[in-house]
């Protein structure tokens, strides 16, 4: 399907989508926002691509909802919705994401790379929720998904006031995983995409829905869904390869099973 909003590449296991409206700092429009939709769709069908990662064209990864074009709108709740949707659409993908943030990842920007697994950002990147600036709230999951990840003091903070962050500061809380020069951010991006791309699919699908699910429920819950996702892998033939290949001493070849 053709898209204008956004790009999309694929190398191999590896997809590249890239958000794609550099002259409003890929803010999320009406339009990036059906695309991206759409496209997760398509994304979601397959099972050639294993690692995905986001970026952003120009001089930002993504400046939040597109305020020129919602300030022209009558407000109405399917906006907030949609974006809402794909974040968690992004969130629970059954491949592995990859936030790779330069410059402004702000707003719904700040929202779609904490939907994604990891984050890595360059040095130059910014990150904050300024929605209340604009008197609405982080409406793409940003009031519960930065709390997880930073804590709810720092979360609290970064929402009620609205100033951003640098990159630095994001690792240091935890918003981010890694902070690599600008010039070598996709290098660094693709690196990790290759280290993940080593690993066994099948663990790391149930490592991602062990934490989705835990997240969202008691901790009892949680450790009994961990312990049936544990006898799955145990009987998988990934498993019977990662130990053996150990015990042999080589590199295991996982299959996927
Ligand atoms: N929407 C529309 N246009 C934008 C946006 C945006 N979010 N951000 C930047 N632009 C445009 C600017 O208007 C400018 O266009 P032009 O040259 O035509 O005037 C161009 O992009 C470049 O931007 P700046 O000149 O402002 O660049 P600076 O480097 O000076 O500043 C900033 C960069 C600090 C990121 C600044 O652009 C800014 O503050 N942008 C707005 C950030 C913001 O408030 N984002 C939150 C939006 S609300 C939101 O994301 C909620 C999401 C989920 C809820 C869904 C509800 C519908």
């Amino acid at each position: 399907m053709p898209y204008e909003t956004i790009l999309y590449e694929q190398e191999g296991a590896l997809g590249i989508l890239t958000l794609n409206r550099p002259h409003r700092l890929n803010a999320l429009s009406r339009q990036l926002v059906q695309e991206l939709d759409a496209f997760l769709g398509e994304i979601e069908r397959q099972r050639e691509v294993r690692v995905l990662i986001l970026r952003g064209e120009g001089r930002a990864f993504c400046a939040g909802a597109d305020i020129k074009e919602m300030a022209e709108e009558e407000p109405g709740v399917a906006l907030p919705r949609a974006t809402t949707r794909i974040a968690t659409r992004l969130e629970n993908l059954p491949l592995i994401t990859i936030a790779a943030v330069h410059g402004y990842a702000v707003g719904g920007g700040c929202e779609l790379a904490m939907a994604c697994d990891l984050r890595v950002a360059s040095e130059d990147a910014q990150f904050g929720q300024p929605e209340v600036k604009l008197g609405i709230l982080p409406g793409a999951g940003g009031t519960q998904r930065l709390p997880r990840l930073i804590g709810i003091g720092r979360a609290k903070e970064l929402m009620y006031i609205g100033d951003f962050i640098d990159a630095r500061t994001a690792l240091a809380w935890g918003l981010v995983n890694r902070v690599v020069p600008r010039e070598r951010l996709m290098e660094e991006a693709k690196a990790l995409a290759q280290v993940l791309l080593q690993r066994p699919p099948l663990a790391l699908a149930l490592i991602k829905s062990c934490v989705q699910v835990g997240m969202q429920t008691d901790l009892h819950s949680a450790l009994e869904y961990e312990a049936r996702c544990s006898t799955i892998l145990h009987a998988s033939e990934d498993r019977r390869e990662g130990m053996r290949a150990f015990v042999e001493k080589r590199p295991p070849v996982f299959q996927g099973r």
